[in-house]
């Protein structure tokens, strides 16, 4: 393959915001008397936020309507949001994130990113990068969050680069599985680095260069 296009999801990848969603949901769940801890809260990475709310109530002593659950997920972004907004600033993107994609960028690849999160825009504009990418596509973009491919399908659309030309870059199970679905190669990072699906693989972008990555699929 021709790497064309490079297609990075946010949370894990370029901005580390799975601290704040943690306590964002603990608080929910604690107001709710729902038992909750990190080990769940693995389970929610990359997934959608009605999503991780259904598994957040899996241990939750009633049942709640539907409405109950619009207005429990709204509760826990209200939280979110404002941790975003109080706490993250730009030396919240990831070691090495930035160097591998300007890596990216003198290699005249294009850069664009694939999140499922619906705060993706903010969390640009809060470290400072919403005018870096050359297509952001986010949570509400899409009608089906992943692992289903919308996201990277849109994303190289958008670019208007063929999917066999895109390289996805992944740090959950579920992204992979976009990344799979979508028809492109697959670079899986942090907690999915151990992904036997992926295409290539390491434990950060800090861990290797662009140039090795492109060597390694080409
Ligand atoms: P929001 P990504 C994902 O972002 C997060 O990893 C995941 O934990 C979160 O539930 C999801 O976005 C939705 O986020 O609640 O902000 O809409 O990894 O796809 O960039
Ligand atoms: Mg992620």
């Amino acid at each position: 393959m021709r790497v064309e296009a490079v297609i990075l999801d946010l949370d894990g990848v370029v901005v580390t915001t799975d601290e704040f969603h943690y306590q964002a949901w603990q608080r929910l769940a604690g107001e709710e008397g729902v038992s909750f801890d990190r080990k769940i809260n693995n389970r929610l990475r990359g997934v959608s936020c009605m999503e991780s709310l259904t598994i957040l109530l899996e241990k939750a002593k009633r049942k709640y309507s539907d409405k109950e659950k619009k207005e429990m997920a709204a509760r826990k972004n209200r939280y979110y949001v404002d941790l975003l907004d109080e706490k993250l600033k730009p030396d919240g993107v990831l070691p090495g994130a930035m160097d591998f994609m300007e890596e990216l960028k003198a290699h005249g690849i294009k850069v664009a990113i694939g999140s499922s999160s619906k705060n993706g825009m903010m969390i640009l504009q809060k470290v400072g990068m919403d005018a870096y990418f050359d297509a952001v596509v986010d949570g509400n973009d899409i009608t089906k969050s992943k692992p289903d491919p919308e996201v990277f399908l849109i994303a190289a659309k958008r670019l208007d680069i063929e999917p066999w030309d895109c390289l996805v870059i992944e740090d959950t199970e579920a992204g992979v599985a976009a990344g799979i679905a979508a028809g492109m190669k697959v670079f899986a990072v942090g907690a999915a680095a151990d992904d036997e699906r992926a295409d290539v693989s390491a434990p950060s972008l800090e861990h290797i260069s662009a140039d090795e990555i492109i060597a390694a699929l080409t």
